[in-house]
């Protein structure tokens, strides 16, 4: 006898996870400033869109290319005698995960991550926090060489800045290279619930190579589990949301570059995992990170590298025409609304059970029998779950679902974009005879050698 209530609690026959990630389809409208091309309606038309981050605050052609925070933006700065000043504003705001999902975060100026702070070696910053928050914090400059009483450990290098006071911090930026800021106080609930940003300083006098489009990211896990609207601070290990910049795919925006450009992707992790960041399509050189730009006969060549916990780092190469797939290669990082420890149901015949089941609970499935693709087929299908929960798989492609989420996004480089020019564009046209097609639909095609085939 099966019974609603040890259905739930037991989770011995279907599994939560897959009642919690069968979702109705979500009403995708485009939301004004988001790029969301991987959510193109059927039918809709596909149109090189606007890019959600606004123009860098730094002028462009300087020494070097402004980063792009990709789904992100660029703090401003005043000029002040010299001095470049910034103002961070730590405080709760409302994100959105991808449409259907959203939460109440906090972070800084309202979005998390926090704005980029972009700056170049030799300069002086002065960087304002002011603290909306009901509780204390600080800020650490993670990596950056600065005066002990600057470093930001509340307790050990200064007092809590209190809610609704101002503290200000100052110093040389004494070297370059890619970092990030983030509370020092009550580090486990602030950083859990979104608060982090990246600073990235150039070197004085440009770069020996120079870098034509500068992408830059922060690596994130989220206990926003099922139904809920809160990330929960307490989770060690079996997280919800797995973002690139606090968005989810196909939220996140796409890396987009000419053929032939150098890119440089800057890759910074502030969850509590270690992420293989995988690009696919080339090699790229891994040429630096915490430590600035390494020299050359130091780079070494991957196709992923690991980002640990803390660590920040630089991956370079030159963009070869197509839609190349980046993401970690953790499986269950490309994944959404995830559930762990299921029973696996890969191989059982569960036909009978749905039927009582769904008795119990409407519009039940049972569901991996044959493996999970089936799952984004009934979410299309507008099975019901939990609210503000996406799917555990999503994104359509030109050839149909792509199965992600999580952390992934897409490079599309093309021939003919103008420099500085980011808006999405499209999917890639694949040159005739160049696209991996159908030669057969019997199982029975060819002759292949097989050891112990099943009906020999
Ligand atoms: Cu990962």
């Amino acid at each position: 006898m099966i019974s609603r209530r040890n259905l739930l609690s037991g989770m011995s026959i279907g599994s939560l996870a897959t009642l919690a990630s069968a979702v109705a389809p979500r009403a995708f409208a485009q939301p004004e400033g988001h790029d969301m091309s991987g959510m193109q309606m059927p039918g809709k038309m596909e149109k090189a869109k606007a890019p959600e981050s606004p123009a860098p605050a730094v002028p462009r052609g300087g020494a070097y290319t402004p980063v792009r925070t990709l789904n992100g933006w660029t703090l401003p700065y005043k000029m002040n005698n010299g001095v470049k000043e910034f103002h961070l504003v730590a405080e709760e705001v409302e994100h959105e995960f991808a449409p259907g999902s959203v939460a109440k975060c906090w972070g800084y100026n309202g979005s998390t991550p926090g704005p980029t702070i972009e700056a170049v070696e030799g300069d002086r910053v002065r960087i304002f926090v002011t603290n909306r928050l009901k509780e204390p914090t600080t800020v650490h400059w993670h990596g950056l060489y600065l005066p002990s009483g600057m470093d930001g450990v509340g307790g050990l290098n200064q007092p809590h800045i209190q809610p609704d006071e101002t503290f200000v911090y100052e110093f040389p930026l004494k070297q370059h290279g890619t970092h990030m800021y983030h509370p020092h106080a009550d580090e486990m609930v602030q950083m859990a619930v979104g608060m982090m940003g990246l600073f990235i300083i150039h070197p004085k006098g440009g770069e020996p190579r120079k870098i034509d489009r500068d992408y830059c990211m922060l690596l994130h896990n989220w206990a926003l589990h099922p139904g809920t609207y809160r990330p929960d601070p307490s989770i060690m290990t079996d997280f919800d949301l797995w973002t690139l910049n606090s968005k989810i795919f196909p939220a996140t925006e796409p890396m987009v570059a000419r053929t032939g450009e150098r890119v440089r992707i800057r890759i910074g992790n502030l969850s509590m995992h270690e992420h293989p960041m995988h690009l696919h399509g080339v090699q790229f050189w891994v040429t630096g990170g915490d430590g600035g730009r390494l020299p050359e006969n130091l780079w070494r060549t991957e196709v992923t590298e690991i980002v640990g916990v803390g660590q920040m780092r630089d991956l370079e190469f030159i963009g070869i025409p197509g839609d190349w797939a980046f993401h970690c290669h953790k499986s269950h990082h490309t994944m959404n609304a995830m559930g762990h420890g299921l029973p696996n149901n890969i191989g059982v015949d569960q036909s009978g059970v749905e039927k009582k089941i769904r008795a119990m609970l409407p519009g039940y499935m049972a569901m991996g029998k044959d493996g999970m693709t089936e799952h984004g087929e009934h979410v299309a299908m507008g099975l019901p779950g939990p609210e503000n929960t996406l799917p555990m798989m999503m994104g359509k492609g030109p050839f149909g679902d792509l199965e992600m989420g999580g952390m992934f996004t897409v490079l599309k480089v093309r021939d003919n974009l103008a420099p500085g020019d980011y808006r999405d564009p499209g999917w890639y046209a694949n040159p005739k005879g160049t696209v991996a097609k159908r030669v057969s639909q019997s199982p029975d095609f060819g002759n292949p050698i097989r050891r112990k085939p099943k009906n020999a």
